[in-house]
């Protein structure tokens, strides 16, 4: 699964940086291979505001299938590499800590977003500018995978002035 992993991850940096950045946005974000009834939107990445620090990234994300669907990793073209968080937060202070699965459970969606969960991407290229965009693909548990597109915004942006979906 890991071998097979690379694989797509492989084909997905290819297609992000050339077979498909000439092709209009399509209406529905999914790739054949997604797991049944499971669509993402509002992918945006907010660029760090420190050159070499980890950038934020959000999605939301519902099941519409009969079975609950387990995200294991997401792939983001040219990173070093990413993590699901989630925000905890004590009476003082607010802190991270890296969630090693996310359940999305069937009929209900669940929602990446600044003060909740978010992925960490680290390591992302410097030459990125908000404006553009990024194919990023999600893996499951069972194998399945999805890839949608993200906008990328400047640090802080919370991207609301931008046409998000469709
Ligand atoms: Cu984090």
């Amino acid at each position: 699964m890991r071998k097979l992993f690379g694989l797509v991850a492989s084909t997905a940096l290819v297609c992000g940086l050339a077979a498909c950045s000439s092709e209009p946005e399509a209406p529905v974000e999914v790739a054949p291979e997604a797991p049944d009834g499971i669509s993402v939107s509002d992918g945006r990445v907010n660029l760090p505001a420190v050159s070499g620090n980890p950038a934020a990234l959000y999605f939301t994300i519902s099941n519409d299938g009969s079975a609950d669907q387990m995200m294991r990793a997401i792939h983001v073209p040219g990173s070093e590499s990413t993590q699901f968080h989630e925000t905890v937060q004590w009476p003082n202070e607010i802190s991270m800590q890296e969630l090693l699965q996310v359940n999305v459970p069937a009929g209900e969606s669940v929602t990446f977003e600044p003060g909740g969960m978010h992925v960490m991407v680290f390591g992302l290229p410097e030459s990125l500018e908000p404006g553009g965009e990024l194919e990023v693909t999600l893996s499951f548990v069972r194998g399945d995978k999805v890839s949608f597109p993200v906008h990328l915004l400047a640090p802080g942006d919370d991207g609301s002035s931008m046409e998000m979906g469709e």
